[in-house]
């Protein structure tokens, strides 16, 4: 098991040094109870849903949905579970994973990782084309191999290693038509299935049972899954057995983990997780959940984020989770030494992200159509625009924080060029420059579903200005800059970005785009993001 490792203390002095780009979080008990520190969720914030984690030399390492976007399944590395850094990608090549013209919330679905006699594997699946497969790699910082396909359908795959024995696990029908958690034995080597596709458990009653995952712990094996429907009356559910490969038995006290009667608190959604111990012993949780945008606003737009929970098995072979059963956004926790600091980044920029690691494409990118500078990024329009099932020229980071300023220096040389808050197709909202018969402009379009309407157009005396767009809980502000004077375009509301509206599996996203055959220049791009502080001011 990887041991947590401490960091340095948490003091005035590097909360202030860390003041622009990164803030530490865990300041706000200190005296108090010198072995207790606060945790804030989510751990990752933004769209990354579906989370699994496993634990390799010491370090811990998690992978996440990503749907239409490439490079597909984020995957990230952490030394403690509350600090987790970005180290790459899944599915980076095109040759891995097919998303030529897929739906929007289609694509990569709930991956697993799973560590097993040195050799890592994710298992994930294309939701689009109803194909389950793994990639493998034995170097974390690499390549992962091409897909290996595997002759079970379903959703949510999972691998669990057993005496020699390799289980395939997924929520689907078995060879009887039976629905529920399904298995099957495969050789890990080939991905050739070895045995007949049966199901496991039919869960606790709700429905959408999904997210499977299977563990070991003392004499039991325990199936966790998710039920209820990723939305607001989902939850985490436990089933246990002697044996791996049938005969369990729900937990008494199911859901162990749901928000769903917590109305009007933030914190809503959670379930979809995976367990892991670290290396004092403790169990936790990371899961998904989503922040709704006010206490009766049953709306969001950030996606479905990543949480953490703390995991307890109790003396009869149950589990307890969070508190009483329930997910805080924010909690004290003797677990972990106070010497640690989680650590959020909240200024980005070209210069502090890495094109490959921070950013993502709408589906496969045609690589010409960007040049990806140091401090300049420049994009060749096409005739695909932002409203269409393909692949713009389009460049995004997932909006991580409600409240954030966005602004970025635009020159276009035809066509249109900007910034979006894309949900998708028929959700998002652009401002751009856009070269007109008689010169420039900068505009304002809102794009909610049926309706797409030019809000407000504004001359420009050059073919370059810098955009602006301001976020909090509730609203997006778009402006223009012209000779230095910030020029008002509009407001629209974030809840016809949610997915509530907009419906489907993921978030907004802060993008770049380039439409109309054109070359822009992209410069002094800034999203800085304020903090959102408190637990209780959204609780019912
Ligand atoms: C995923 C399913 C779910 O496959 O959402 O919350 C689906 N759970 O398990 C898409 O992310």
């Amino acid at each position: 098991m990887g041991r947590i490792v401490g960091k340095e203390k948490s003091t005035e002095h590097n909360k202030s040094v860390v003041n622009q780009v990164f803030i530490g979080i865990n300041v706000g008990n200190e005296g108090e109870n010198e072995h207790s520190m606060r945790i804030e969720n989510p751990v990752i914030r933004g769209f990354y849903p579906d989370p699994s984690v496993c634990e390799a030399q010491g370090k811990y390492y998690l992978v996440c949905s990503s749907m239409q976007y490439f490079p597909g399944v984020p995957l990230f590395e952490s030394d403690d579970l509350l600090t987790w850094k970005q180290i790459g990608h899944c599915l980076t090549r095109p040759e891995q994973i097919e998303l030529n013209h897929i739906n929007s919330s289609g694509g990569v679905f709930a991956p697993t990782i799973r560590y097993h006699e040195g050799r890592f594997y994710m298992v994930t699946t294309n939701d689009t084309l109803h194909r389950n497969f793994y990639v493998w790699t034995d170097n974390i910082y690499g390549e992962w191999s091409d897909p290996v396909f595997v002759d079970q359908g379903g959703i949510d795959p999972t691998l669990y290693f057993d005496q020699g024995h390799t289980y395939f696990i997924s929520n689907g029908s078995d060879d009887e038509g039976v629905a529920g958690i399904v298995q099957c034995e495969i050789d890990i080597t080939t991905g050739e299935r070895l045995s007949p596709r049966h199901t496991i458990w039919t869960g606790s009653g709700g429905r959408y049972l999904e997210g499977p995952h299977i563990y070991r712990v003392g004499n039991w094996y325990y199936l966790l899954c998710a039920e209820g429907g990723t939305e607001y009356g989902h939850m985490v559910t436990l089933a246990r057995s002697n044996r791996p490969n049938g005969g369990y038995a729900s937990c008494p006290f199911n859901p162990v983990l749901t928000n769903r009667n917590l109305g009007g608190y933030e914190v809503q959604g959670v379930g979809h997780g995976d367990l892991i111990q670290d290396g004092y012993g403790n169990w936790w949780l990371l899961h998904l959940g989503f922040r709704q945008i006010e206490k009766y606003l049953t709306y969001h737009h950030l996606g479905r984020e990543t949480f953490l929970t703390p995991v307890t098995f109790t003396e009869d072979g149950w589990m307890e989770a969070g508190e009483k059963g329930t997910v805080r956004k924010v909690f004290d926790t003797d677990r972990l030494p106070d010497t640690q600091a989680q650590q959020k980044k909240m200024l980005y920029t070209f210069a502090n992200t890495t094109w490959d690691l921070d950013w993502c494409y709408l589906r496969i990118p045609h690589q010409d159509n960007y040049s990806l500078g140091q401090d300049k990024l420049i994009l060749t329009g096409t005739n695909v625009t932002l409203d269409d099932v393909d692949s713009p020229t389009f460049i995004g980071l997932r909006q991580k924080e409600f409240t954030a300023e966005i602004r970025c220096q635009i020159k276009a040389a035809a066509g249109e060029a900007g910034i979006t808050m894309l949900m998708d197709e028929n959700h998002h909202y652009d401002v751009a420059v856009r070269k007109t018969a008689t010169g420039w402009e900068a505009l304002e379009r809102l794009n909610i579903g049926d309706i797409k309407s030019v809000e407000k157009q504004i001359p420009l005396g050059a073919d370059e200005a810098t955009l602006i767009v301001r976020a909090d809980k509730l609203r997006y502000t778009f402006a223009v800059l012209i000779h230095g004077e910030e020029v008002m375009l509009g407001t629209a509301q974030t809840r016809y970005l949610s997915s509530e509206v907009a419906g489907g599996f993921t978030g907004v996203m802060i993008g770049l785009y380039a439409c109309g055959f054109n070359r822009a220049e992209f410069t002094n791009f800034r999203c800085e993001y304020q903090s959102e502080s408190g637990d209780e001011k959204m609780m019912a």
